[in-house]
């Protein structure tokens, strides 16, 4: 996260941190035994990955806040495209399930093809860099950005053809904060009657918190029967 603040993770006690030995990706806790994650975070190697839940930060361990899983089984979207990040989703199944505590609890899907208006502010979360040719954060972060709307971020100053009907953009009006590399796969979460809803995974940008490029985020809406 660029700008933005630290973050309690019981603000945030849907994110995950998904390790293959180093830190790889963020990712968010959907229902006690899955976390969805962004599909381009798979490095490969199922049996070196595991999931953090309730991690402050990724150089620490609080063994009275966090639980720990290793990955079962692993779930890329079939129509995963590597070279323009379409459909860019996975899910993780760990074979025992997490536990809801103060830093630990799954976040709400929003229902079927609900969209949210241009403007409307979110928050995204977590361990990524702090500068496009910075270092990773290491303790939770998280800022607000706003929604773009399709037609903007297609414009050719912003993303052109590049951003498909699957994904979604979001920026602060003044470029100054952004989610970043190895932000990726973490919750763009949006607040509506009171309840945090999961509308984004951090997918990709052209750098990060740049004029006219803002952050990308995988349409969740468009894939509850796939989640289901
Ligand atoms: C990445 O490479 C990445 N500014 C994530 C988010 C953004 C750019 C790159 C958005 O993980």
């Amino acid at each position: 996260i660029v700008n933005g603040s630290f973050a309690a993770v019981e603000s945030h006690p849907w994110i995950a941190a998904i390790f293959s030995r180093r830190f790889l990706c963020g990712g968010s806790l959907i229902s006690p035994c899955w976390v969805v994650t962004a599909a381009h975070c798979f490095d490969g190697d199922i049996n070196s990955l595991s999931v953090h839940l309730g991690k402050k930060a990724t150089n620490e361990t609080d063994a009275t806040k966090e639980q720990i899983f290793s990955v079962e089984d692993l779930i890329i979207h079939p129509h995963f495209d590597s070279s323009s990040n379409n459909n860019d989703i996975g899910v993780y199944a760990y074979g025992a399930c997490a536990v809801k505590s103060a830093s630990v609890r799954v976040v709400c899907l929003p229902p079927l093809h609900t969209r949210i208006p241009a403007g409307f502010q979110c928050t995204v979360a977590g361990y990524g860099k702090e500068r496009y040719l910075g270092l990773y954060s290491q303790y939770l972060k998280k800022t607000e950005v706003n929604l773009i709307s399709h037609k903007l971020c297609q414009s050719p100053s912003y993303y052109g053809k590049r951003i498909t009907d699957n994904m979604l953009c979001a920026g602060s009006p003044d470029w100054t904060t952004d989610s970043c590399n190895g932000d990726s796969g973490g919750p763009l979460v949006c607040e509506a009657s009171g309840r945090m809803f999961l509308f984004g995974i951090v997918s990709w940008g052209e750098g990060c918190a740049g004029k006219n490029k803002p952050g990308v985020y995988t349409q969740v809406t468009n894939y509850n029967k796939w989640i289901a």
